[in-house]
């Protein structure tokens, strides 16, 4: 059914654009009909418009929550062209044809985002609007639906290339968007419920988020990417999609998920008690450290793999000065995020015009709750985030030496670090700063061999005659199932281990520990990452 649009209702909370459409549709002959507020603003810009009202012959209702839910604005969004039966009874009620329906629903995301009042907030649930809009999604066949004012332009011109008619490949997109709206709304309401309820926890949960930015590819060039952000609170986890972006290229696929690990890493650590870095490559930490100033957390965090740091992503934890930004600009950096930047912090990185700076206005809390989400073929595989501290956990001394005060700190140093990197994860760490990170092998020996060999090259880079592993703690993700993983780490020279423990060998790798004089903690929590 290509016939031209004769008629379009409109009903819109954000005005953007209407007027202009609405005048470009009237010019092509459509008649309009509009809600309380879409009426007045088109009225007011001196458009023939019929309120709403006029059509159901009943007045807007209960402020507001009863307007267009009649059969004569349904029935005229889902009556079947052509079809005898739909036709006789519209005919019979007086329910004259909608062609065009042009909604964009109550504010719900944004009202959740400035904090509103509960009641606020649930007048800001629309009914009527998703309701139309899955009328008309329904009926696409003939009826033309418009959500977005992004789409304005291509019905006009649809329009006045078809004699006044929609296609019916844009009204099937426009169908299909729609109901992408209509779905991510209502994931957003059933969200803010759960959350008021404190329920992260729920296999009911939905899931949706708005398109926050097209990208320009994924993972790889080939490959298509968006961005999508979920509806937050004010008091949302600040991080990437919070963060503001003062300067540089756009933001890759990469960029964001690289930066996000980079941030909820210095994010384990408080800025009113320790100034920290990570540098980031591939979502794995090639350098973290924690110091008195930034300048020297940065130093220390990129001396534990100059080379892989290269090209990586720097986050902090502390509003970023003059003095770092200077040593950071001088290598080849991808993203720097930090709570905040100085003037004179800001003026340094402009120099770099790619440089991409983003300020995030505070920094995520690890122990606070939420979900993650990742794809497996045909479905979704959910869970809560992993929001354990190590500084929340039980630490229980399973060798006979007891770790020192010093060796203490750096084991909770590595196991902070531990959690943010892929598994098997083997971190050696020496006075507050990783000396060796080994990620993402198959087997645990081979992570502790690979983090003490980039160890012995960062030693050699620096000049030092030992490696930096000498006399180091060492933090593993999971337990070690036999004693090799953590004999290869007494070889690279840790004096002290912390790991969950609990495997069916723990007395095996105990006696190895003891036998080498080492001390050993158990946390009995894992942090696998994968
Ligand atoms: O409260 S509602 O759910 N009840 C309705 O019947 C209804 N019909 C349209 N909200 C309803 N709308 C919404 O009103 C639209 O989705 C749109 O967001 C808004 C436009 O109102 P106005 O034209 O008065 O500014």
């Amino acid at each position: 059914a290509n016939a031209p649009v004769a008629r379009a209702l409109i009903s819109v909370s954000d005005k953007t654009g209407i007027v202009d459409f609405a005048r470009e549709l009237a010019g092509l002959g459509v008649a309009l009909v509009s809600t309380g507020g879409t009426y007045k603003t088109l009225k007011d810009a001196g458009l023939a418009v019929t309120e709403v009202a006029d059509l159901t012959g009943f007045p807007e209702m209960m402020d507001g929550r009863v307007k267009t839910l009649h059969p004569k604005v349904h029935g005229g969004l889902l009556a079947i062209r052509g079809n005898a039966d739909h036709e006789a009874a519209a005919k019979a009620h007086g329910i004259l044809p909608i062609d065009l329906l042009v909604v964009n629903l109550y504010p719900f995301e944004a009202t959740i985002a400035r904090g509103a009042t509960w009641d606020d907030t649930i007048e800001n649930i629309d009914i009527g609007g998703p309701a139309m809009i899955r009328a008309a999604s329904k009926n696409h066949d003939a009826v033309t639906v418009v959500v977005d004012a992004a789409d304005y332009p291509s019905v006009i011109e649809a329009m006045k290339a078809n004699g006044g008619a929609t296609t019916l490949d844009l009204r099937r997109r426009l169908a299909a968007k729609a109901y992408a709206r209509t779905a991510s709304y209502d994931a957003a309401i059933s969200n803010w419920l759960f959350d008021a309820l404190k329920e992260t926890a729920t296999p009911y949960r939905a899931f949706g988020g708005s398109l926050a930015q097209a990208l320009r590819y994924g993972e790889n060039p080939h490959q298509w990417a968006a961005f999508y952000k979920t509806p937050q609170g004010p008091d949302a986890r600040p991080g990437v999609a919070t963060a503001r972006q003062l300067q540089g290229k756009e933001l890759s696929y990469n960029n964001l998920n690289d930066t996000d690990a980079a941030y909820e890493l210095v994010g384990e650590f408080d800025p009113a008690r320790t100034a920290a870095v990570a540098i980031i490559k591939h979502a794995n930490p090639c350098g973290v450290a924690e110091a008195a100033s930034l300048i020297e957390a940065y130093e220390r965090a990129l001396a534990c793999d100059p080379v892989s740091a290269f090209g990586g992503i720097v986050a902090l934890n502390r509003t970023l000065d003059a003095e770092a930004a200077r040593r950071i600009v001088e290598i080849f950096t991808e993203v720097i995020i930090a709570p905040d930047a100085t003037d004179e912090a800001r003026a340094i990185v402009a120099a770099k015009k790619n440089l991409r700076l983003l300020v995030a206005g505070g920094i995520p809390d690890p122990r606070a709750a939420g979900l993650t989400v990742k794809t497996v073929a045909g479905g979704l595989l959910v869970q809560s985030r992993d929001n354990a501290v190590v500084d929340a956990m039980d630490l229980r001394v399973v060798t006979r030496r007891a770790p020192t005060a010093q060796e203490l700190n750096d084991l909770r140093f590595a196991f902070r670090v531990a959690k943010h990197v892929k598994s098997n994860t083997i971190v050696y760490a020496k006075d507050g700063a990783t000396v060796g990170v080994g990620a993402g092998q198959m087997s645990r020996v081979d992570s502790a061999r690979i983090a003490a060999r980039k160890a012995e090259d960062a030693a050699v880079a620096a000049g030092h005659a030992v490696p930096l592993t000498k006399g180091s703690v060492v933090a593993s993700d999971a337990f070690f199932p036999f004693a090799d993983g953590l004999l290869a780490a007494v070889e690279a020279g840790a004096t002290a281990v912390i790991q969950p423990g609990g495997s069916m060998r723990d007395k095996e790798v105990i006696e190895a520990a003891d036998q080498a004089g080492l001390a050993m903690v158990f946390t009995g929590t894992r942090h696998f990452r994968h």
